[in-house]
């Protein structure tokens, strides 16, 4: 992916989105998933994770990505306002059901994987607890960065112990949600269509069971860290689901990704 710097992608008119380079970060890929079923074309706009990124938070006030910025209107920084935005430029196809009950349920889903103390959220916190619960972890040089995501993301050893619970309370209602509409003879998470949540889901299955090398070419320790899962994890974590991600990317988002 050719980004340019936040300074350049300022000037420009349209679609941007700033991006962490280097990393699939499961925000970042969703967001990008939903621009491209979309068939929206954006300037991918260059975020370093951890570091201050001062040019873009000149420019739109964040410092973290990803961030959607449509010609000279507010950053969207969030999931759903990125996906409002999407439908906004570009109703169709639709990511949001029309049916009331069903678009609950879908941005309901949704905020269990990529909100506040959702799936992705506590999953990020097992990942900096080996780091952050170091003994040298306040003072030692080499974990700056960590500590810079774990103050932005609310690490502490208190939130970190919920967190197990957490993941699998929502890996649970995913798998009885697919089953439920398979049952029915449906085969997307919500209703008879594919929606956000289809494409969420696909992006922070990744810090599960991360895609191989040849999909998804991301550094190794990360990869590592993504797919090391506790054990209630992997037990309540359906390969039905793993195996609809696959289908995802298959039909609607390709592979390998690029970032
Ligand atoms: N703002 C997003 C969440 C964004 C987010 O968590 N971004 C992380 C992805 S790991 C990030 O940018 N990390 C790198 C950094 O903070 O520099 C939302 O609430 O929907």
């Amino acid at each position: 992916m050719d980004y340019v710097e936040p300074a350049a992608a300022r000037e420009m008119p349209g679609l941007r989105l700033a991006l962490t380079t280097g990393v699939p970060g499961p925000w970042g890929e969703a967001a990008k998933a939903i621009f491209l079923v979309k068939k929206l074309e954006f300037v991918p706009v260059r975020q370093t994770a951890m570091e201050d990124n001062a040019d873009l938070v000149e420019w739109t006030g964040f410092r973290n990505a990803p961030q959607a910025i449509y010609e000279s209107e507010p950053a969207r920084i969030r999931w759903e306002e990125i996906l409002a935005l999407a439908e906004r430029l570009a109703p169709t196809p639709p990511l949001i059901p029309t049916d009331e009950g069903e678009r609950a349920l879908m941005m309901g889903m949704s905020h269990a994987l990529c909100s506040e103390d959702g799936l992705g959220w506590n999953r990020r916190l097992q990942l900096l607890a080996p780091m952050l619960s170091a003994p040298d972890a306040a003072e030692n040089p080499a974990l700056a960065g960590t500590r810079v995501l774990g103050h932005s993301y609310g690490w502490s050893a208190e939130a970190t112990e919920c967190a197990n619970a957490r993941v699998v309370s929502i890996l649970e209602f995913f798998s009885a949600q697919l089953a439920k509409q398979r049952d029915a003879g449906r085969e997307y998470l919500v209703g008879d269509a594919l929606s956000a949540v289809d494409l969420y889901w696909a992006a922070f299955c990744a810090l599960l069971r991360p895609l191989p090398h040849e999909q998804c070419p991301m550094p190794e320790f990360l990869r590592a860290g993504y797919g090391a899962t506790t054990p209630e994890i992997d037990s309540v974590l359906d390969p039905a689901l793993v195996a609809h991600r696959d289908k995802i990317y298959e039909r609607h988002v390709g592979l390998p990704l690029d970032f």
